[in-house]
């Protein structure tokens, strides 16, 4: 039996324990800077009293202890003193050289202590959490005022010093893996973007476990989210857990609790601090009261594991144990139990979520913050205007903007370069940063480059079969490291679709490659190519029909898929008259959106409402995009001399 199915099968059995806080019980040792040099350490040149993870190498004996204290209060699972073991947060100290050897021992020193407790109480065997932290820096928020796109750490950097982090847990002997104390999801991404590729790397899985902190009663990470919004952007770690841990006592974390413990496919967790700290710094609820209150969350079905953070002991350990021994553990909900359940539907994220249901409205995706869709906002971006950029983002919004979709495909832009500056901008301005990024390239640099600034839920824009298979699935299989949804274009090895047949059949090419390689259908975004009409040009006089038509069948051959189009190439013919393009968008998007179509790139805020399309005009546009006539396109250009004079 594996770690996980073990885990998972005692997790439907009881509320399991984890332990409380580390810091609080060194503290109770009174070290002085000499027991945290050692004689390994003696001459480092910099203070290191405050560098708990290195006594793992001077006092591993002080570490041992806290642990054993924990197994004989009744935890389940302890922690690694790991927290902040990466090279990042370690190089406060000087020590990044150490991260590796600090994970091994935190690791080892936790699973000799756990096996010792296994052996005494086989019926309940005990558990190795490798505690991974948040580090000190945060890659969505700058830490200068003045430089808003500047971030201390790049998101590669953030990513490499937790694969050496989850490599020295492993090799230590962690069962799980804990990212904790998360309050940025886009370091969490990085974190888990590492163990999916350590995982790889080593040909095997551990069990993740998942916990934020909400910092204030906004309800909301430091870095803006909802958490609804925050587990949709973790959700592809599959995680065992997923819970709330440090910040606040459990009287403040209940709501939060009860939100997430509403939604979340896994189990959940929760360990607080042992209430808000007092005057001093200090935590002084006590363990009765910590522990009823926690008693209170698992009588009401919120909890599959408790422990405790900051200013907790082994005696509020031992308390909480008591306490919930004989309860039982939160079931996990699913679609068959609850009606509203959210995973059914596509589910994206900014700072808040982006639930794309049957009864949605239609998704519009913001077009102007594209180079080459708009000629003020490349103005812009190659004059370094970023402020002014933005409010094209802004407007967008403003406009109706469900998702924004960002271009930076220019020749003579760094595009790589500009979508890093733009999305880091972009990140600090909530109203914009509220909904999820689409990130639109056709090079696949710079879908990376974007991938590694938004902490939400976003869609790659886009990826296709016109590099072959292989090339299709290795895109695809890196996207799901990323946790973004992905739009797939109908275009092969040979070319573009422009017939209804070969639209779906790629599509339903694409999408047997796809789900074949695990990602979710819900994730899936087919665009069958909007093409111009009324060119002229007699082989594109059935392009608006065949979207329309491929829409159609591509929603009822691949269940669960989303299908998009960029709506404005429809009428690249009257570039100038936007009285008439306007109208053929109306008229293309009222019947697309009956066919199915669930999201369109639009100018947002521009759209007209079809029953406003006067009369005339509107006929006009219909026997263009239907292609009713043979002198559709005669009529609706000498039309369009009319009304452009009236507009
Ligand atoms: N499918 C997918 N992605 C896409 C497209 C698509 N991304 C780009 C494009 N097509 C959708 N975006 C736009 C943006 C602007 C315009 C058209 C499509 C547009 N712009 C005006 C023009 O060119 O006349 C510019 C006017 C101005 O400069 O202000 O029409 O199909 N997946």
């Amino acid at each position: 039996m594996t770690t996980r199915s073990t885990l998972e099968q005692l997790l439907r059995t009881r509320v399991l324990v984890l332990d409380g806080a580390m810091g609080t019980m060194i503290q109770r040792h009174h070290l002085e800077e000499a027991d945290f040099r050692g004689t390994r350490f003696a001459d480092h040149p910099r203070d290191l009293r405050g560098n708990a993870d290195l006594l793992l190498l001077t006092r591993p004996d002080v570490i041992g202890s806290i642990h054993d204290a924990y197994l004989d209060a009744g935890a389940d699972i302890i922690e690694t003193n790991t927290f902040s073991s990466t090279a990042i947060a370690q190089a406060d100290y000087g020590l990044e050289s150490l991260a590796y050897e600090l994970n091994v021992e935190g690791a080892r020193v936790a699973r000799e202590a756990a096996d010792r407790w296994s052996a005494r109480t086989p019926d309940r065997p005990r558990f190795v959490a490798g505690a991974m932290g948040p580090t000190n820096r945060t890659l969505s928020i700058s830490p200068d005022i003045a430089n808003p796109a500047f971030r201390a750490v790049s998101f590669d950097q953030m990513r490499e010093a937790y694969e050496e982090q989850a490599r020295g847990l492993i090799d230590g002997g962690a069962d799980l893996l804990l990212l904790e104390t998360i309050f940025d999801t886009l370091n969490a991404k990085a974190a888990i973007a590492a163990l999916l590729a350590v995982f790889e790397e080593r040909g095997a899985e551990w069990p993740v476990m998942l916990s934020v902190t909400i910092t204030d009663q906004s309800g909301r990470t430091l870095s803006g989210q909802t958490l609804e919004a925050f587990y949709t952007s973790v959700r592809h770690v599959r995680p065992i857990s997923v819970g709330l841990n440090c910040a606040l006592g459990a009287r403040q974390i209940r709501p939060y609790l009860a939100d997430l413990a509403r939604i979340s496919e896994s189990f959940v967790t929760c360990y607080p601090n042992a209430g808000l700290p007092n005057a001093f710094g200090a935590y002084d609820e006590l363990p009765e009261e910590t522990a009823s209150l926690l008693r209170e969350f698992a009588e009401a079905g919120l909890v599959n594991i408790l422990g405790g953070c900051c200013g907790t002991t082994p005696e509020h350990i031992r308390a909480i144990a008591g306490a919930v021994a004989a309860l039982p553990p939160r079931p996990v909900p699913s679609a068959e139990t609850d009606e509203s359940w959210p995973w059914v539907h596509t589910q994206l994220s900014g700072l808040e979520i982006l639930s794309i249901r049957p009864e949605s409205n239609f998704i519009m995706v913001g077009e102007r913050t594209n180079v080459t869709g708009s000629k003020r906002f490349a103005r812009l971006v190659s004059g370094g205007l970023y402020a002014e950029a933005l409010d094209v983002a802004l407007d967008q919004v403003r406009g109706g903007a469900n998702i924004l979709d960002v271009n930076m495909d220019e020749g003579m832009l760094d595009s790589e370069a500009a979508m890093t500056t733009f999305l880091n901008l972009v990140a600090t301005e909530p109203e914009i940063s509220r909904i999820p990024i689409m990130i639109d390239s056709s090079k696949w640099s710079v879908l990376e480059a974007g991938l590694k600034c938004v902490q939400g839920k976003g869609i790659v824009n886009s990826i296709s079969l016109k590099e072959g298979e292989q090339d299709f699935l290795e895109k695809a299989r890196l996207i799901r490291r990323y946790g973004a949804a992905m739009v797939v274009m109908a275009f092969d090895e040979t070319g573009q679709a422009d017939t209804v047949e070969r639209k779906v059949a790629i599509c339903a090419r694409a999408y047997g490659l796809l789900t074949g390689a695990g990602v979710d259908p819900l994730d899936i975004v087919f665009d069958p190519n909007v093409l111009a009409v009324a060119t002229g040009l007699e082989e594109h006089a059935e392009y608006g029909r065949n979207f329309i038509e491929a829409t159609r069948r591509i929603k009822a051959a691949c269940p669960g898929v989303k299908v998009s189009g960029g709506v404005s190439n429809l009428s690249f013919a009257f570039r100038g008259n936007d009285v008439v393009r306007e109208a053929m968008h109306s008229a293309f998007l009222y019947h697309a959106i009956r066919a199915g179509l669930d999201m369109g790139i639009v100018n947002a805020g521009q759209l007209v409402v079809y029953e406003d399309v006067p009369r005339e005009l509107l006929e006009h546009v219909e026997d263009v995009i239907f292609n009713r006539r043979a002198d559709a396109t005669e009529r609706l250009v000498e039309l369009a001399a009319r009304v452009r004079g009236a507009g």
